[in-house]
């Protein structure tokens, strides 16, 4: 007898608190049964040897999306959500990205109309608010919060897309009253345009003093900044691809003083570095992305940082430009350092390159591993009502990983629309080789089974805060302010 559409049986499951050996079974898209002796089912996947883990879900990534120079990143909704499930994804999280004058409902209609006919994964969007006008504010920032667009991001620097320190209190605002998060791109704009100037009047304009213009105390300096006007307000933040010790240490303290942070970081500061930037022929420019690479002693800092749980959230930033004039070199074949798009393809590397350095290398748990490929990010960002375990009620979003397996990264064999990949050559040790998305088997032997717009958009909880203490600001707060109530 069939109790289940698909069982996947006798291999070992994993989540983020937990290790055990057990049958999944699944019905209607969703885990329904997990033990032993759970009985038969339509199909039978054999997982013996095999590790049984969430689906991961990529919750910083640039798919389909105008920068604010207006370049299209190289991969749509299709190749870029059949790259993630070929790297152990079921779900994903990419931005709308607002540009100055643009109505956000209008945003987000563009970018459903983009993601629903092609995904082949679930997806969700982050905002990106560049420009928080009064009616963005208090209409269609609660409005998208309503359905289910808890998170936005904001960026302290880059001249299209800066918000100066006021808007971000405007913004921290509306995401306390809503219940959402905002991400931040912390990077002290002054500090990066005096430098880049002083570079390239200088004659220095190779892709390799892009390093050298967004200092490390760019980025200091700019969390420490978000991190008091957030807690003014005692509203949650994220600061997002940190990339020096400095930076995470900073965040590290105000987690340990109660600050409502989180910390994002990523694979390119932990497996590359900033000599990559001088490769000959502007080959560099590959290389280049805000923050910046940084030198093999920071990449040891990152990953300790990792380890220490100090970052929560580990993203790839696929930001994907290719080598051409559709990408890096739009603005010419030999362009100065500040006319390179800045960004990095990873989505589909993203988890095998962490499972294999960190897991299978003994640097961090298996445990550990799902809470960064799933589980964290499931919590902080409003989605494990659905997803980020395999627990019975949840979706049926699972990545079988074959530890035996051993691959050396290629551009050429990756399924995004890219024609280099940053890791090329990196041995990888462990491969998610059947994925499954709500029930249905999306990868398997190397090929896709999921069809085009096969994903499903899921609106997401609002921010859960609990053990974060926090406290608003004694000038903000009637009980201490002689009663003045500001509303907050
Ligand atoms: N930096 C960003 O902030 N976004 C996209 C890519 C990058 O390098
Ligand atoms: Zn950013
Ligand atoms: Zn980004």
């Amino acid at each position: 007898m069939s109790n289940y559409d698909l069982k996947v049986c006798g291999g070992t499951v994993a989540n983020a608190a937990e290790t055990f050996q057990a049958d999944v079974g699944i019905r209607d898209g969703r885990i329904v049964a997990i033990g032993k002796d759970i009985g038969g089912a339509k199909r039978v996947i054999d997982a013996s040897g095999k590790l049984v883990l969430p689906g991961g879900i990529e919750a910083h990534c640039h798919i389909e999306q105008e920068s604010s120079g207006g370049i299209m990143t190289s991969d749509d909704y299709y190749s870029g959500s059949v790259s993630a499930a070929f790297g152990g994804n079921t779900c994903f999280v990419p931005f709308a990205a607002q540009h100055r004058g643009q109505s956000l409902r209008k945003v987000l209609e563009t970018y459903h109309g983009r993601a629903k006919p092609k995904s082949v994964i679930d997806y969700s969007f982050h905002l990106i608010i560049s420009d928080p006008t009064d009616k963005v504010l208090h209409e269609e920032l609660p409005e998208a919060i309503a359905q289910g667009i808890t998170s936005f991001k904001v960026y302290m620097t880059y001249d299209k897309l800066i918000v100066d320190d006021s808007q971000m209190l405007d913004i921290f605002a509306v995401a306390k009253k809503h219940g959402a998060l905002t991400m931040i791109h912390a990077e002290n704009n002054a500090m990066i345009k005096w430098m880049s100037n002083k570079l390239v009047d200088s004659g220095h304009a190779a892709p390799k003093y892009h390093a050298l213009s967004h200092p490390r105390s760019a980025e200091s300096e700019a969390i420490n900044r978000a991190i008091e006007l957030a807690g003014f307000l005692d509203t949650p933040i994220l600061i997002v691809h940190v990339s020096t010790e400095a930076g995470a240490r900073i965040i590290a303290k105000a987690r340990y003083q109660g600050h409502k942070v989180f910390g994002e970081t990523c694979p390119q500061y932990m497996f590359l570095h900033a000599d990559q930037m001088d490769l000959p022929d502007m080959h560099g420019a590959k290389f280049c992305c805000s923050p910046p690479l940084r030198d093999r002693a920071s990449r040891e800092e990152i990953w300790r940082c990792l380890q220490n749980g100090t970052f929560q959230v580990y993203s790839s930033d696929h930001a994907p430009y290719r080598f051409d004039e559709t990408g890096k070199l739009h603005a010419g074949p030999r362009p100065d350092f500040r006319k390179i798009a800045n960004g990095l393809p990873g989505i589909e590397l993203r988890l095998p390159l962490l499972f294999s350095e960190g897991y299978m290398n003994g640097r961090i748990t298996l445990n550990h591993f799902v809470a960064l490929a799933a589980g964290n990010v499931s919590r902080i960002y409003g989605l494990d009502h659905r997803k980020g375990s395999i627990t019975e009620g949840k979706d049926a979003d699972i990545a079988i990983w074959d530890p035996g397996v051993t691959r050396i990264a290629r551009a050429k064999d990756l399924h995004d629309n890219m024609e280099f990949t940053p890791y090329e050559g990196m041995e990888i040790r462990g491969w998610p080789t059947t994925v499954i998305r709500g029930g249905t088997v999306i990868v398997e032997n190397n090929e896709l089974k999921a069809k085009r717009g096969d994903g499903q958009f899921i609106a997401r909880r609002t921010i859960d805060c609990t053990g974060m203490p926090g406290r608003l600001a004694p000038e903000l707060d009637p009980t201490m302010n002689f009663g003045v109530d500001l509303g907050l």
